[in-house]
């Protein structure tokens, strides 16, 4: 279970999670995500959507213009700033909760904060952009420090791991150590075990069963899980067919103390924790 005193410092305060986890709703202006590739590229529709997401629930909202899927045809700093800034500029505008910029590269991170987002998620924990803590330290923004083994052209290339529980916690460790001696306070940090990123079904599995090792390193974590590979190695269902096993993991990790959960089915999941949360809650 989650340690109750867990807070989140972002720029427009404290944030302290609830007994039912926080959806962040997922907002992908690339071509080429593996489930929403192409919907939202255009700026209009993506700012629709997420202020349709904020109004299905949303607690956060993530907006990221490079695909991390498997394989993935990495983009430049200019095509990404050109894809996410102005979504950033004017969704920070239209809805009050806290916008994130799902980025590897720190100049897209600095202009991304500057444009309005709150938080900084970078999948890479700074490994791919060596300056990401420092340009996280000169601001006040929340940071996602995620787990991924190799890079996302690599990752799923026969990952191995002799415990993937212990090795992703001391990997988020260390990283959280990196950023911290950069100048970035620990309540500022949210870890994440990187559902998918260089992980067989069955790490993926482990990590979401002993979630409470993650738990335990005092800082909210946040699962990423929504309609991804392993759910079809559990279900055998295609990326279109995995929002019932999307909302069955959001509740086991609610359960098992996740703070967050990033998803791209903001209502259904949104509805599904909290009818968990009716069911479950001892009451007053
Ligand atoms: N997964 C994806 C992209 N960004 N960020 C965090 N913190 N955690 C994740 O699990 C994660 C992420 C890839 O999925 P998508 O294409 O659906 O965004």
């Amino acid at each position: 279970m989650r340690e109750e005193s867990v807070v989140w410092q972002l720029p427009g305060g404290v944030w302290n999670p609830g007994p039912v986890p926080a959806v962040m709703g997922i907002l992908n202006v690339t071509p080429d995500s593996f489930s929403d590739g192409g919907t939202w590229n255009d700026v209009d529709r993506a700012v629709r959507h997420g202020v349709e997401m904020q109004s299905q629930g949303a607690g956060f909202i993530d907006i990221g213009g490079e695909s991390t899927r498997p394989g993935a045809t990495p983009v430049s700093v200019e095509e990404e700033l050109g894809r996410v800034i102005p979504v950033i500029e004017r969704l920070a505008k239209e809805v009050d909760v806290p916008l994130s910029i799902d980025t590897m590269k720190s100049r897209v991170a600095a202009e991304a904060v500057q444009a309005g987002a709150a938080i900084v998620n970078d999948v890479s924990a700074g490994l791919f952009d060596p300056d990401m803590a420092t340009v996280c330290a000169n601001s006040n923004c929340g940071v996602i420090l995620m787990h991924m083994l190799g890079t996302p052209q690599t990752m799923q290339e026969n990952p191995q791991y002799d415990d993937v529980v212990q090795e992703v916690r001391d990997h988020l460790l260390e990283r959280m150590a990196v950023f911290t001696a950069a100048g970035v306070a620990p309540e500022r940090i949210v870890l994440d075990p990187g559902i998918g990123f260089g992980k067989t079904s069955a790490h993926n599995l482990d990590l979401l069963r002993h979630l409470d090792t993650l738990c335990a390193t005092g800082r909210p974590v946040l699962i990423g899980h929504s309609r991804k590979r392993f759910l079809k190695s559990i279900l055998g269902r295609e990326v279109e067919e995995r929002l019932a096993g999307t909302i069955g993991v959001a509740i086991a990790v609610a359960q098992n103390g996740a703070a967050i959960v990033r998803v791209h089915d903001v209502q259904a999941v949104t509805d599904a924790l909290a009818a968990w949360h009716a069911v479950t809650d001892s009451g007053p």
